[in-house]
This record gives structure tokens, C-alpha cells and sequence, in this order.
């Protein structure tokens, strides 16, 4: 399939999904095709480890149900921090809920309950089983956010706290009218500021690495790179790493049928081989299941599991034959005596693959 032999830079133009597009950019300028799978056990750690590891990756993948101490405070809490992070580092969020259920069931967990997904996770996935409406029914979920958003905005009234204490980008502060928005759910009293709502209003919007984001000190470390979209996006589980995994051909087709049927919000595959085959297939695949073998050993391909059932594949194995774009480390990283070198192991590795493919 020709996203085989594309450039990141070149799928950042054609890919279908705003968000993918970003994505691909931000690929292209860290030299990255590593997701960070983030799976510590407290919130300070998670925390810790985005903001050292975050210039070695470009997506960081979390279960926020396994992390202790999680803040759902959406103004200041975790993840509204990761957001922070994704924004001065240039990396994406996805939170690896792996829905399942009735659509409405999914709309409900997607974006209210204690952990508003989809207030600080750009991504989110999804297992089809229980059939592809539910896809629609995120994607609805996605859209009528994004709609709540700009609405929110237009109708807020009435000047609240000083945006000074909210904001701390004085060209945005200058420029801002404060509002206090409506009580829409239970978050009375948080600001925004209209003119820069994209940039400031949802904790989760984006990176922002703008030049003038650069010049005020911050330690963006990727500058030049303009605003994300305020797009959400999904990933559909179309086939595992475990062993004895019981999704069958005909599900992942299904995926690849669903996909296609929701460009707009599929932003492509977690899935152990590409799997773009009609011509104007632009989506993106991520895989885990990926471990490098321990420094001076031969690399042969795979690596031994977890004694769990997870298998592994190594980095080269899974970029130049299956095909994948980016591979999710979890432990790989993790446990290595530092992390953010590991990291760094793992993004050249990576990348060294992906441009081993194009040649
Ligand atoms: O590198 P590991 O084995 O420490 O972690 C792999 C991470 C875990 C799994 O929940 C997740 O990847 N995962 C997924 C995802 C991303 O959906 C699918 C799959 O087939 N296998 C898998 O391990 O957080």
C-alpha cells in the first residue's frame, strides 16, 4: 500500500483526519514514531515521567484507571497537568479505554463520569465487538463536544476571576475578555478567554508551541509547530498482541469497514500489521507488543513475553515488515534504569526502521 513507502511529512498532508495530519507533523519534526505506554502506578509518577520522557515521544499512552491518586479536578487536576505537558513537550494523549458496550453506554463513559476522556484525551480506542454503532456514537459524542465548546464561549457572561490567575500567557492575557462561563456541568467559575480559546480554553487542546509561546521562556522544545486542532480521535482495536487473542479476520475487516466509514473521527489502527489497502486509505497504525532485546544482545525479531500472555515483537520487526507507524512501549521503557535514555533507545531504533522502509 503507498503509506508504506510515504514519508510522515507527506502523510502530513494527505491523511484524512486533522488530528492524524498533526500527528504526522509532529512524527516528522521530533523524529519520533514512539508512544510512551505510561503504565505506572501513582499520578505523581505518571506525571514525572511524561514530562522527562516527553522529547523522546510523540504520543503518550495511559490507563487512567490503574493510576492512584488520579485528579479529576479538569481545571488543575491530572489531566489538565498531562495536557500541560503535551502542550510543552509536542506530544498527543491517548487513553487506552478500550470501549465496549451499547453506544449510549460509551457517550456516557467517553465524556462524563468522574474522568471526562475526552476532556484531556485527544485519543481514545475502541474494541468493535459489540458492533460499529458505537463508533457513531463517539464520533457524535466528539462533535457535539467540540460544538459545546465554541457555544460555551459565544454565550459566557459576566467578568469572573482575574484571567491572570488562570492564564499565564500575558500576550493571550492582553488580549483576553474574561467570562465566567455558564454552569453548563457543575464547573461554575472557570474562565475563558475568547480570543484565545483554542489555545487556553480546554485543558486538553493541544500542543501549543508557537514562537511567541517559545520567546516567553517556556521550555517548549519544539517551537515552530503551529496549533492542533480541537479535534478528538479514535482508534479502533483491530487486532492484539496477546497471546491466544480471539479477534478473528473478519473482525479486523470490520474495523478497516467502520474506519473507513468515520474518516472523520477514525484516525486509524491499533493493530499488529498495516492494514490501509484501498487506494485513499490515509489512517495511522500503532502497536504494542514492542520490546527491544537487553543492550548487546542480537536482535532476531522478537523478544520473549511477559509470562502473562503478552508477546513481543522488536521495533525494526514491526515497523519495516508489519508495517505499523508508531509502536507503544510500555515496560520496555519503563523498567529500564532510566527511562528517558531507554526512551531515547527506542525513538532511534524507531526511527531508524521507518526510514529503513522508505528506502
Ligand atoms: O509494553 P507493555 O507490554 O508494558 O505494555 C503494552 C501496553 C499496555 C496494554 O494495555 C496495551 O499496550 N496493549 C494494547 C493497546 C494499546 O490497546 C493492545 C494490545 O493488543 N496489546 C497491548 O499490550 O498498556
Amino acid at each position: 500500500h503507498p503509506t508504506l513507502k510515504q514519508t510522515f511529512a507527506d502523510r502530513a498532508r494527505t491523511a484524512a483526519h486533522p488530528l492524524t495530519r498533526y500527528l504526522f507533523r509532529l512524527m516528522d519534526l521530533k523524529a519520533s514514531n514512539l508512544c510512551l505506554s505510561a503504565d505506572v502506578t501513582t499520578a505523581r509518577e505518571l506525571l514525572t515521567l511524561a514530562d522527562k520522557v516527553g522529547p523522546s515521544i510523540v504520543v503518550l499512552k495511559t490507563h487512567y484507571d490503574l493510576i492512584s491518586g488520579w485528579d479529576y479536578n479538569p481545571q488543575t487536576g491530572t489531566g489538565a497537568k498531562l495536557a500541560a505537558l503535551a502542550r510543552k513537550h509536542g506530544f498527543l494523549i491517548f487513553e487506552d479505554r478500550k470501549f465496549v458496550d451499547i453506544g449510549k453506554t460509551v457517550q456516557m463513559q467517553y465524556t462524563a463520569g468522574t474522568a471526562r476522556i475526552i476532556e484531556w484525551a485527544h485519543i481514545t480506542n475502541a474494541n468493535i465487538d459489540a458492533g460499529k454503532d458505537m463508533v457513531r456514537a463517539l464520533a457524535e459524542a466528539a462533535t457535539k463536544w467540540k460544538e459545546r465548546i465554541h457555544y460555551e464561549v459565544k454565550t459566557s457572561v459576566t467578568v469572573g476571576t482575574p484571567v491572570s490567575d488562570r492564564f499565564d500567557d500575558s500576550d493571550a492575557q492582553e488580549q483576553a475578555q474574561t467570562r465566567q462561563r455558564d454552569d453548563v456541568d457543575g464547573r461554575k467559575g472557570s474562565i475563558v478567554s475568547i480570543t484565545t480559546v483554542t489555545q487556553s480554553f480546554e485543558p486538553a487542546d493541544s500542543p501549543r508551541l508557537t514562537k511567541s509561546h517559545h520567546d516567553q521562556g517556556d521550555d517548549a522544545v519544539f517551537p515552530g509547530i503551529e496549533e492542533a486542532p480541537m479535534d478528538r480521535g479514535l482508534l479502533l482495536l483491530a487486532q492484539m498482541s496477546s497471546k491466544g487473542c480471539l479477534m478473528t479476520r473478519e473482525y479486523t475487516q470490520a474495523c478497516v469497514e467502520a474506519a473507513r466509514e468515520h474518516k472523520g473521527f477514525v484516525m486509524g489502527y491499533v493493530s499488529q500489521e498495516a492494514l490501509n489497502s484501498a487506494p485513499d486509505d490515509t489512517f495511522i497504525h500503532m502497536t504494542p507488543g514492542c520490546k527491544l532485546p537487553p543492550p548487546g544482545e542480537e536482535e532476531n525479531g522478537q523478544v520473549e513475553g511477559d509470562g502473562l500472555g503478552q508477546q513481543y515483537n522488536t521495533p525494526s520487526r514491526l515497523i519495516t515488515i508489519c508495517g505499523t507507524d508508531i509502536i507503544i512501549v510500555g515496560r520496555g521503557i519503563i523498567e529500564a534504569a532510566d527511562p528517558p535514555s531507554e526512551a531515547e533507545r527506542y525513538r532511534r531504533r524507531g526511527w531508524k526502521a521507518y526510514l529503513g522502509r522508505l528506502a
